[in-house]
């Protein structure tokens, strides 16, 4: 058999690439220095992959920025606010549709970054214009092929595919699917220059096949994968993130001569595949997990895996079930993590290792193999019974929570009157989502804590000194209710998943988010408790500073759970209730302390919607209800907020409405309050915080603009039951810019109070 692999992280073991762009961007080193670390860090994970056995390099999942940008930098698929004159796409034209910013020039806007599908990994949007003209307007996939073959290996090179390139595009007006002969067209060029550099396989990425697709879809894939057909070309049709389902009969007759399933989150779909694939074609098996960090229990995938093999012979091939993208590079770097933990685990270094003895297991048997298949088990079978994954309290707590201990006692409408008189608020009550920006002395504070270069003592005094002088600007801009501003929080998830038993940490497991950008994800290992309070003293110590309200600030089950590494042998709800009963715990403390304004923070919701309608009904239901199970111990006086941010919520306002926060605060003002209008058209029961200014720009929004919003709100949801807030947190922004904003922000809601009051 072939062992293959979908894609490896760009960023780099040690975030090279991170580094790089960010001194490029900086103005701190030239272009030549940025393609030296590029070219230097491709040909490191090529050489990586062919020594750990793999036959074909993917070529094509390096990218500067993202892998759909390079996509549509390829085929000139380039909007024209960014003066592209045509020729190849340059690299500073390429990173002004990612960032917006000119080095000189004038600023235009970036395009849209969305979610990449279910990952916490985001894509940026290619604008398609009505008549779209595609052109091959890029020679980074061409040249990297011929970096690739100079060094002796095979190439394989990645694309994403002709329909999930259209399905994840905008176009405004207009049918998508009316462009795809001329998308086709400059694909069938794109691989007739491959075929004459000597590529034999092509893998097309065609992660749509994974969702419900309507016939004109099933249809389209059917007309284009007969028109890509290049003669000396072969094309593995790689799909994943799920199964295929029914998309499996089309997927399988197209004429291709691979089809790539992913069969860690489908395993089901085997026997069905299995079926319905014509003899002519290799099946490439998606065995190691490449969303997880768990490592692969090798005797079971053998034990699918042989039956295959006997039957296919040459045409098994094996693979990750997706991109390595999603997974932190090496785990040889974790030299502090507990060994029988570190046991567990498989970062994408390890993962090909792991393809590799299965490869070996099912060439020359298991007894070629026979000490790597043991320490496998041995992880397994640790892992499966450790007392670490497993705590019989947690466990009896989760099994007699009562019924109701999802519902808060009093229904909203009497809340709200309980909190508006023991909160004394005013119409129209202003706030902020909760982090004030990192500044580098914060950062430096949590920094030296943490190398053990001040004491505890002293960086207790360093974050209360931030507390404090957050609270007096607060107190100073007038705001309702304030936030202790989040200074000994690194990132939202991870500052929990440190807290958490049951959870634990890495030091250099990075996961490209965006761009440059990287998150750690927590790595939830076994049953999750809460041994102490996680930010009871800031609260409490910023309440302890004034007298408005403080608002105390979680994140969310829900946010928690999808935004880390989570185990995967009980199901994810599971999970998830054991986290939200944790997060009750911190709510009551909260309570207890003083602070009567919690928000739990949610937003990732949206996100972990499953990508089949099928799954969607039972996901919101215990999304839901995790989230209740962590807010509803509040007592009817205690103010429950929550933030989403990133989404769309149309479509699930009715289950964001059934969560039951007495406020909700949303991201809108990037599209002028459409947003809104979900909640509007819904009639949202509770509060709703919809954000009047976009803390995504620098930009500090006038007074008027934001009256203008607030009318417009104001025009739809009754009055007393509007919030004046920002649209997502502050973490990113200078303070010069923040006071600004919020002094404008304040100064428009007190102007609405007036006129409420003289009944303008
Ligand atoms: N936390 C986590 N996931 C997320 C977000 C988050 N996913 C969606 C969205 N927010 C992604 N946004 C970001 C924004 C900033 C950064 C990462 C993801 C970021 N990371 C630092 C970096 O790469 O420099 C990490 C270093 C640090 O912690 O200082 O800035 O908020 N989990
Ligand atoms: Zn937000």
């Amino acid at each position: 058999s072939k062992v293959h692999n979908l894609g490896f992280p760009r960023i780099g073991a040690q975030r090279e690439l991170k580094k790089a762009l960010e001194a490029y961007w900086r103005g701190d080193s030239d272009q030549a220095a940025l393609l030296a670390v590029g070219k230097a860090l491709r040909e490191k994970h090529w050489r990586q992959q062919a020594e750990a056995g793999l036959d074909l390099i993917s070529v094509g999942d390096f990218s500067w920025y993202d892998h759909v940008l390079d996509m549509s930098c390829l085929l000139g698929v380039v909007p024209e606010r960014f003066e592209h004159a045509g020729g190849p796409v340059s690299l500073d034209t390429y990173f002004r549709m990612a960032r917006g910013r000119a080095p000189s020039g004038k600023d235009v806007a970036a395009c849209e970054l969305t979610k990449w599908f279910d990952t916490n990994y985001h894509y940026l949007v290619p604008e398609l214009a009505p008549g779209q003209q595609f052109v091959v307007s890029s020679d980074a996939l061409f040249d990297q092929v011929a970096e690739c073959t100079a060094l002796g290996l095979s190439p394989k090179p990645v694309l994403v595919g002709p329909l999930s390139f259209l399905w994840l595009s905008k176009l405004e007006g207009g049918d998508k699917l009316t462009l795809l002969d001329g998308l086709l067209s400059v694909y069938g060029e794109i691989l007739q220059r491959l075929q004459s550099q000597g590529v034999e396989w092509v893998q097309l990425d065609e992660p749509i096949l994974a969702t419900d697709l309507d016939e004109a879809w099933q249809n389209a894939f059917e007309y284009a994968y007969n028109r890509l057909q290049t003669p000396g070309i072969n094309l593995l049709l790689a799909t994943y993130f799920g199964g295929l389902e029914g998309n499996l009969a089309t997927a399988a007759r197209l004429p291709v001569a691979g089809l790539h399933v992913d069969l860690v989150r489908a395993p089901e779909q085997l026997v069905r595949v299995l079926d319905q694939l014509p003899p002519y074609k290799v099946l490439s098996a998606g065995v190691i997990d490449g969303r997880n960090v768990w490592r692969t229990d090798l005797q079971a995938c053998l034990d699918t895996l042989e039956p295959v093999a006997s039957r296919l012979g040459e045409r098994l091939w094996l693979a990750p079930s997706c991109s390595l993208l999603h997974c932190p590079v090496d785990l040889a770097a974790e030299t502090g993590l507990d060994p029988e933990l570190r046991s567990w685990l498989s970062f994408a270094a390890q993962k090909l290792n792991e393809l590799d003895v299965l490869r070996r297991a099912l060439d020359e048997g298991r007894a070629s193999v026979a000490s790597a298949l043991a320490e496998s088990q041995a992880a397994v079978e640790g892992r499966r019974h450790s007392a670490r994954c497993h705590d019989p309290s947690v466990r009896a707590r989760l099994a007699a929570v009562p019924q109701d201990a999802a519902k808060r006692g009093v229904a909203y409408n009497d809340r709200a009157v309980r909190q508006r008189s023991s909160l004394s608020l005013p119409l129209f009550p202003t706030t902020t989502i909760g982090s004030f920006p990192q500044t580098q002395a914060i950062r430096q504070a949590r920094a030296d804590w943490r190398q053990q270069r001040i004491s505890d003592e002293e960086y207790q005094a360093r974050m209360r000194a931030e507390i404090e002088i957050a609270i007096r600007r607060q107190e100073e801009l007038g705001l309702d209710v304030l936030v202790h501003g989040e200074p000994e929080r690194n990132d939202m998830v991870e500052y929990f998943g440190e807290l958490l038993e049951g959870c634990v940490v890495t030091r250099n497991g990075w996961v490209q988010s965006y761009g440059s950008r990287c998150v750690k994800p927590p790595i939830i290992f076994g049953d999750v408790n809460r041994p102490q309070p996680m930010t009871v003293q800031w609260a409490e110590y910023a309440q302890s500073l004034t007298d408005k309200p403080v608002k105390g600030m979680l994140t969310g089950p829900v946010t928690i759970l999808q935004w880390s590494f989570v185990r995967d042998d009980q199901p994810r709800e599971e999970t998830a209730r054991q986290v939200a009963l944790a997060l009750r715990d911190e709510v009551a403390d909260l309570e207890r302390v003083g602070v009567k304004v919690i928000q739990i923070d949610e937003p990732a919701f949206r996100e972990g919607l499953p990508l089949r309608e099928s799954a969607r009904a039972h996901y919101l239901n215990w999304a839901v209800e995790s989230f209740r199970l962590a807010a509803a111990g509040a007592t009817p006086d205690a103010q429950v907020h929550t933030h989403m941010c990133y989404s769309e919520f149309n479509d699930i306002v009715e289950h964001i409405a059934a969560m039951d926060a007495d406020v909700i605060t949303i991201e809108t003002a990037r599209s002028a309050m459409e947003l809104l209008h979900a909640f509007v058209d819904f009639d949202y029961p509770n509060e709703i915080g919809p954000g009047i200014y976009d803390i995504h720009s620098p930009r500090v929004p006038s007074v008027e603009e934001m009256v203008e919003r607030l009318q417009l709100a104001a025009e739809r949801v009754a009055p007393e039951r509007l919030w004046v807030n920002p649209d997502c947190g502050l973490k990113t922004r200078a303070w010069p810019e923040v006071e600004a904003s919020l002094a404008n922000m304040v100064e428009a809601a007190r102007l609405m109070r007036e006129r409420a009051v003289s009944g303008a």
